[in-house]
């Protein structure tokens, strides 16, 4: 947290570890999109905050903004409006918020808040933004605006993609209903048919190349990640099912961050790995069993999103090692093709041929059978992160789209299914998930895997194991008052 950044703010503006220059970096981000787009812009935040009756899925993060706000303005709060008004004479800019209001604050906390001068004179100073004005005066802001503008258009931002060659949008969230509000409001000023226009690529291209400082808090956001992960491996041996497992990585994570999980974490043992999104918790650990950890915390208004599978016993058997082995191969592969210019689709296509190729020749040829629980390819072997996990268009339309530097991505292979093998006099015979993921920064010429210090190959992970046996880690669960 930037010590300009008073404590008393630091919840409701994340200067994203710009410190003093934040307020330059959110404002240059909004001339950006402004001299972009070349007309007016309206957008909306949140419009419930954590714990409030909301769609948005981080409604419980202590960082919940709708993302397109949060990156132009780092203000982390709901029912605020932000207007973009490249051409105006008087102000280009202006955050719309609710009245200040000592009673709300008194529950919730200091809120940015019009009403006052002072509260005014606040908002712009943490902020920077040039203009604040009371939320209730939006809809007659909105219509003087966009009457004297000499082009008739509308920005606003709603996710919209291509999905098996149809047009298709999401209809259910904040950004929907107020495109709805803004068209009820243009026909009341006969604006053109055409006015209102979407945004979401133009945004999604400046967005989605991390600058220096999101960069440098992705990077955090994995290394506390990476350091939650080795201490779960030291501690795995208490483990006695999902749930305790779950609490103890998640806890160690959020002891380190204060800005919430980057997603409720899949902790999955044995064949519930195979359930890609499982979320059921409650079962015990076999001996034998493989786990699956998907996990990751935040930093600021970066994610981490990492994936590790690790043997509940400390040791990977023989068959659980050849199949590890494959993904990571796989997942090596899909790491050196990535870079500026390539294609996720092209990333697609390397893992699962590699994936494919590796069953075939290192386990189906040393007498392995398996069946696998899709045909060809799982999933996506890549999703873009930044502002949200999983960031870009929610459709993947990015997919067949030359990367560009600075993108952030994930690189994730798995494989899922029964598998059985007879090895040296004994059969192995187990329903197994295996998923590795890393997050990968694009360069130039190749890319930087943020996610390298999280222990990975066969021997690191059987090392921590190891070194919490031979320490005699204490038990988490005892000390918590376990039962
Ligand atoms: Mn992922």
């Amino acid at each position: 947290m930037g010590a300009v950044v008073k404590k008393k703010y630091s919840g409701i503006f994340r200067d994203g570890g710009a410190g003093k220059n934040a307020r330059q970096r959110y404002r240059d981000r909004r001339k950006k999109l402004m001299d972009e787009v070349g007309h007016l812009i309206v957008l909306t935040g949140v419009p419930y905050g954590p714990g409030g009756e909301t769609i948005w899925s981080y409604a419980y993060s202590p960082t919940y903004q709708e993302p397109a706000v949060m990156y132009l303005t780092g203000v982390n709060q709901n029912q605020a409006l932000l207007l973009l008004d490249p051409h105006s004479r008087q102000s280009d800019e202006i955050l719309f918020v609710p009245q200040k209001d000592p009673v709300k604050e008194f529950w919730d906390g200091v809120r940015f808040g019009a009403g006052s001068p002072k509260s005014i004179q606040e908002t712009k100073r943490v902020t920077g933004l040039r203009d604040v004005r009371d939320i209730a005066d939006f809809d007659k802001v909105f219509q003087e605006r966009f009457s004297r503008q000499r082009n008739k258009k509308v920005g606003a931002f709603w996710l919209e993609g291509i999905r098996n060659g149809k047009k298709t949008r999401i209809t259910g969230d904040h950004n929907w209903s107020f495109r709805k509000r803004l068209s009820g409001l243009l026909r009341k000023r006969n604006a053109p048919r055409g006015a209102l226009v979407n945004i979401m690529k133009t945004h999604f291209d400046l967005r989605l190349p991390l600058d220096s400082y999101d960069a440098a808090n992705a990077l955090k956001a994995n290394e506390i990640t990476g350091r939650s992960f080795k201490a779960t491996l030291r501690h795995f041996h208490h483990f006695k099912n999902e749930a305790q497992t779950k609490s103890f990585i998640e806890g160690n994570m959020l002891m380190h961050s204060p800005y919430g999980l980057s997603y409720p974490s899949i902790i999955a043992s044995g064949p519930n790995a195979a359930v890609l999104h499982y979320m059921k918790d409650d079962d015990d650990i076999g001996r034998d069993e493989l786990m699956l950890m998907d996990f990751g915390v935040r930093w600021m208004t970066m994610h981490a999103d990492i994936t590790r599978t690790v043997p509940a016993s400390g040791k990977f058997n023989p068959m659980q090692k050849v199949l590890y082995e494959i993904v990571l191969k796989a997942q090596l592969e899909v790491e050196s093709a990535a870079k500026a210019g390539e294609t996720i689709n092209k990333l697609n296509e390397i893992c699962w041929d590699c994936v494919n190729h590796g069953l075939k020749h290192e386990f189906k040829a040393a007498g392995g059978i398996c069946k696998l629980k899709y045909k060809n390819k799982p999933h996506g072997v890549s999703h873009l992160m930044g502002e949200q996990e999983h960031d870009g268009d929610p459709f993947r339309n990015y997919a067949d789209a030359l990367m560009q530097p600075g993108w952030m991505i994930s690189n994730e292979p798995g494989l899922y299914g029964e598998f059985r093998w007879k090895y040296k006099g004994k059969v192995y015979d187990q329903e197994i998930g295996i998923r590795i993921e890393d997050n990968l920064l694009i360069t130039d010429k190749s890319c930087r895997n943020l996610s390298k210090s999280i222990p990975k190959t066969v021997a690191e992970i059987e090392r921590w194991m190891a070194s919490g046996k031979r320490d005699k880690t204490p038990n988490p669960v005892a000390l918590a008052g376990g039962l």
